[in-house]
């Protein structure tokens, strides 16, 4: 054992170089469609970083009902939504009471209280933006609601709740809400919403009067924002920003005011996209991966001059729910790296970007699925974690030996 070290030292110390190379990709295993290529060096599978990022875990808070957002509030505290249809503020690992004035959900397979986001406004008059599954007569839909978060010694309740964009058309499934919101520097709101997943709804996503599988782009508001692509256009929805989607429950903002997500794919077909206006990102008609019943989906093909290729994929897939730039100072070798939450890979996934490119990928293994993630006003990563029908709790990861 003494040689091997001192061989092994010597031979860092001879080849330096070597101690700076990347390391293979995390994923090892086989894909679920091993006769699709990429379409660029570097789509999928990306190396490991040369040196990993350590990191040390603390569950700072647990027990909580099935969370599916969290938002860290101006004074540290946590604004969280419960799947099942309420709204906490965590302070110090500890929930409150339920926010009353939250409005009925439909709380059934992937449906339920969904993402929440704080407006520009917040510090001066409470406004949060949610989203969930909308019940309706004849089924239901992803919706978006406005409201101003009120605390007093009564406790916390939701005033003025308008829903300001519900998806159509109405479905009866209870599969592909989407939906996560990003509110951008200039009051425009992001909501991505899913295809819905049954054979029938999925198509629309293709189909620009209809809402499913879309980038949706509004004001604080409602109105279809400026410069939405399809403005003025016959028999097509004016809240769309991009179309060909499945169902993305990941997205965030980077430093520069660009809009990126990563979806949901089928089995082997997850993708990270920044979506420009008006373009046709492909499902279900171009896409990697295959159905969850082992045939292509569709035709099989993975590219077509129509269609924008993601900018990096997974297969088999990572399942990505949450998604941040991390912009902290306790980790400085990620400035500027994607951080993912990952429900199959139960990890926080960590992609590390030149421009638009995905240079290396790690994972940082939280042992549960990760729905949410977020970066502290102290630098910290925060997951939010789930089990199906259990607990959530929420994990701090920081620099560790
Ligand atoms: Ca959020
Ligand atoms: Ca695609």
């Amino acid at each position: 054992m003494q040689r091997l070290l001192v061989t092994t030292a010597a031979l860092f110390l001879t080849l330096p170089a070597l101690a700076q190379e990347a390391r293979p990709p995390v994923q090892t295993a086989a894909p679920n469609a091993p006769n699709q290529t990429p379409a660029f060096d570097g789509q999928t599978r990306a190396p490991q970083p040369p040196q990993a990022t350590a990191v040390r875990m603390e569950t700072v808070a647990e027990d909580l009902p099935h969370l599916w957002a969290m938002e860290f509030l101006p004074d540290g505290r946590m604004l969280v939504t419960a799947k099942g249809g309420d709204m906490h503020i965590l302070d110090d690992g500890t929930a409150s009471p339920a926010i009353s004035g939250v409005p009925e959900v439909v709380n059934e397979g992937q449906g339920g209280l969904l993402d929440v986001a704080l407006g520009n406004d917040f510090a001066e008059n409470g406004t949060i933006f949610f989203s969930f599954s909308e019940p309706r007569e004849d089924g239901n839909g992803t919706a978006l609601a406005k409201a101003r978060l009120v605390e007093d010694a009564e406790g916390a309740r939701l005033e003025d709740v308008q829903t300001i964009f519900s998806q159509r058309p109405t479905y009866d499934g209870d599969k592909h809400f989407g939906s996560r919101i990003v509110v951008g520097p200039d009051d425009v709101i992001w909501l991505t919403v899913g295809e819905r997943s049954d054979p029938e709804p999925r198509v629309q996503a293709q189909e620009l009067n209809s809402h499913f599988g879309k980038v949706i782009r509004i004001t604080t508001d409602g109105a279809p924002a400026e410069g939405n692509p399809f403005l003025g256009q016959d028999g097509a929805q004016p809240e769309i920003w991009s179309l060909g989607h499945r169902n993305t429950q990941s997205a965030a903002m980077d430093a520069d005011g660009r809009f990126w997500m990563i979806e949901h794919g089928p089995k082997g077909g997850d993708e990270l996209n920044r979506p420009e206006a008006g373009k046709n990102y492909g499902w279900p008609e171009v896409t990697y991966g295959i159905e969850y019943s082992g045939g292509p989906v569709g035709e099989g093909i993975t590219q077509r001059a129509d269609t924008q290729q993601p900018l990096y994929y997974w297969d088999p897939v990572i399942a990505p729910s949450g998604m941040a730039f991390y912009d902290g100072e306790m980790f400085p070798s990620l400035d500027g790296a994607i951080l993912v939450g990952g429900l199959v890979t139960k990890a926080v996934v960590v992609l590390h970007m030149d421009g638009d490119r995905v240079t290396h990928e790690e994972h940082l293994p939280v042992n549960a699925r990760v729905r949410d993630v977020k970066v502290g006003p102290d630098g910290a990563i925060y997951a939010v974690t789930e089990e199906r029908g259990g607990p959530s709790t929420i994990v701090r990861i920081t620099p560790g030996a």
